[in-house]
């Protein structure tokens, strides 16, 4: 009995203390009380109440809700919702037309009898009341406070590459989060949170399946489970969309053929979609992998991809919907460089797809590398509008192992210059469809969120989900702001720490290009499960997917030689973007290996030759996970310990990590360079046999 009576005790006094442990699960939506009291007095004074105004819909009803849900925990008091026009510090949520802030863009403003928070839609409202939270959780004052925004991409979409057996392919945080086998009876209370950290960021559309996908979910009962969780994501201003299985009309059709140019085809894809319709009135529409990496398409009929993606635009007919094509292709056989095949496949097709259809290009033109040049299809399809598809699982980026910040990696590619209408044709202004002038425009991030308590499995993996949905709402923001925001709503707003941890979120992703593939190198991993290092790969079920068809290491140099004497992958950029890239005299270190063939001996802008070059980054690179643990350490204070301990311990498999990618590149480069590690350097105690063993290990072969 005693024992019991202590743990009871014990557990009070943790819980008056605050002291909960922090398991990651509420996300940058923590709303825990202010700490400063004069704050807290300053928007306590402006939020003594929520008024809807009009119309009362569910969204606004959420937005309410959510408002509510937030303030009563940050400002330590009620914060009762009414519908009457109510006195003093009052917040007022009203829709009204604003023809400045487009379909979803909020105004927050100061009034005399508090604050109000208007929009043209119940979604604009939706979002300008998570901004207003945000104001609050990162420590802002209300006085004169007056904000607008709106997102400069229509289509802003996470898209889950889940299964129905609830494997998550590329998945590293545990299983899927929807559980189809309970649905459509039981909504597991996680899809609301999930719904609601999204519209907290802008995110408006949720591809529910893998792109490798199952024809599974157009069959009648999977639709309804999929209608189920379409009316979760609703008063969330969320659309839900499928990705299909191009066979689908053969599999579950029962036709002989799935041409996208067969009557008959076309014809059960129109009463498929009208099907889905009927259950799911405001579905997004259809995601779709073709002819890539063994899946069926229209080029098994000798179609191409606008027949087949026309096709499906046609079956939408007047159905508010779209199709996303994806330009992740590479032949079955490819004989050249595997850089320019998505390009040589679709920028003919450029002027030939319906208006109903988007693009969807990956970043880079090979695969979610740490580091890759933007694709090169950015800028040379002016009629067709491209969505960015960036990668927020880290399937080459350490997992969730390693702390990565994603945020300079999608912002890199934004900012990318095509030169494709002369200097500042940005990829962002191509994706946002200013450059070009498209209607639509599109941007899908590859969830990294599983059935971990934490969502993410690594508790800064959050912030690759928070930094994505900023950025897909405003690429013109900052990374480093959103890292900050981020930390302030999530971990702390304690200075010091702040100080400690926003640096290591910063540089992150610079550390791990070190210690990985630096210089511009790619594709040198683990192969099939894409971690840790595997650069003396030779052999595979196709040449691109080794490590050696990439590197081209020799007694010479190192790098891939994408110039005119080489693949000639260059010649796919415009003239001004590849001018930075063509020369190694003057190609920025960071992409060299992307496109040249370098001596060893060459020296670099750096002032180092090639060898010394590569190994002093390898070097510096695993160090820097040591700087990035003491760093850590010095926010200790300021922490949740639970978290704190999390990522402590994850810092500390990074750092073995880093050494043993950093041994086995070096080592295994050496054997072509047959130099000597810079003498500033110490050497690898542990040959390249035993390191090569680790590989197998972690493969389990
Ligand atoms: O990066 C590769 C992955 C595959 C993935 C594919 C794609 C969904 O290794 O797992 O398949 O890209 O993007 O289609």
């Amino acid at each position: 009995m005693l024992p019991r009576l202590l743990l009871l005790a014990f557990l009070c006094l943790g819980a008056s203390l605050g002291c909960r442990a922090d398991d990651g699960y509420r996300l940058w939506l923590k709303y825990d009380e202010l700490p400063e009291a004069s704050l807290r007095k300053a928007w306590q004074d402006r939020a003594r109440g929520i008024v809807v105004e009009g119309n009362a819909t569910p969204t606004l009803q959420t937005a309410a809700h959510e408002l509510q849900l937030g303030l009563q925990g940050l400002l330590g008091r009620s914060v009762p919702v009414g519908a009457a026009p109510g006195g003093k510090g009052r917040i007022r949520l009203r829709v009204a037309p604003d023809p400045t802030l487009g379909r979803e863009g909020y105004r927050i403003s100061s009034q005399k009898n508090g604050l109000e928070i208007t929009g043209p839609t119940d979604a604009a409202v939706l979002y300008g009341c998570f901004a207003l939270l945000r104001q609050v959780q990162t420590g802002q004052r209300p006085e004169q406070l007056s904000l607008s925004s709106q997102p400069r991409i229509e289509y802003r979409l996470l898209n889950h590459w889940d299964n129905p057996n609830g494997t998550v392919e590329r998945g590293y945080a545990g299983s899927s989060i929807w559980k189809w086998l309970e649905l459509p009876d039981r909504l597991d209370p996680r899809y609301q949170d999930y719904a609601r950290a999204n519209a907290s960021i802008g995110i408006n559309g949720v591809v529910l399946n893998n792109v490798n996908a199952s024809a599974r979910y157009l069959t009648a009962e999977y639709l309804q489970k999929v209608a189920a969780l379409a009316g979760v994501m609703r008063p969330y201003g969320i659309r839900v969309y499928l990705s299909v299985f191009w066979a689908a009309p053969k599999v579950i059709g029962g036709l002989p053929t799935s041409d996208p140019l067969d009557p008959k085809v076309a014809q059960w894809w129109k009463a498929k979609t009208d099907e889905i319709y009927k259950a799911i009135p405001d579905f997004g529409g259809f995601l779709v992998k073709a002819n890539s990496e063994g899946e069926p398409g229209p080029q098994d009929y000798g179609r191409n991809h606008a027949d087949g993606a026309n096709m499906l635009a046609t079956a939408l007919g007047t159905h508010d919907g779209v199709v996303m094509w994806r330009a992740f292709v590479y032949k079955a056989n490819s004989k050249g460089d595997r850089f320019k095949e998505a390009f040589e496949e679709f920028q003919p097709l450029d002027g030939k797809f319906s208006p109903k259809v988007l693009v969807q290009v990956k970043n880079g033109p090979i695969d979610f590398q740490a580091r890759e040049p933007f694709h090169p299809l950015f800028g040379a399809m002016p009629r067709t509008p491209l969505v960015l598809e960036v990668q927020l699982t880290q399937e080459y980026l350490g997992f969730a192992t390693h702390l990565v910040y994603l945020g300079p990696l999608i912002k890199e590619c934004l900012d990318a210059d095509t030169h494709s209408q002369g200097p500042g044709s940005t990829v962002a202004k191509v994706v946002d469809g200013t450059l070009e002038k498209h209607s639509i425009s599109g941007i899908a991030g590859v969830a990294n969120i599983g059935s971990d308590r934490n969502w993410t499995g690594h508790p800064v993996g959050q912030a690759n989900w928070y930094a994505y949905g900023r950025l897909a709402w405003d690429h013109t923001l900052s990374s480093a702001a959103i890292a900050e925001e981020w930390t302030k709503m999530t971990l702390t707003r304690e200075p010091q720490a702040l100080a400690s941890i926003l640096p290591v979120l910063n540089q992150s992703r610079d550390v791990y290009v070190r210690y990985t593939t630096p210089l511009g190198l790619h594709h040198i991993m683990g192969q099939s499960i894409h971690y840790g290092p595997e650069p003396w790969l030779e052999k595979s079920a196709r040449p691109d997917w080794t490590s050696v068809y990439y590197h081209k290491a020799d007694a010479e140099g190192l790098g891939f030689d994408r110039t005119a004497r080489g693949s000639n992958a260059l010649s796919l950029y415009a003239p001004g973007a590849r001018q930075v890239w063509s020369n190694p005299a003057t190609c920025p270190p960071d992409y060299l290996l992307w496109f040249h063939h370098v001596g060893w001996g060459q020296q670099l802008s750096t002032g180092r030759t090639l060898w010394d070059e590569l190994t002093t980054r390898y070097y510096t690179g695993a160090d820097s996970v040591l700087w990035m643990q003491r760093q850590w350490e010095q926010a200790r204070p300021a922490l949740d310990a639970e978290l704190h301990a999390d990522v402590a311990a994850r810092l500390r498999i990074q750092h073995r990590e880093a050494l043993w990618w950093r041994d086995a590149c070096v080592l295994y480069f050496q054997t072509y360079a047959k130099r000597p590690i810079p003498p500033t350097l110490t050497p690898p105690t542990r040959p390249l046999a035993e390191v090569k063993e680790l590989v197998d290990l972690y493969q389990l072969r």
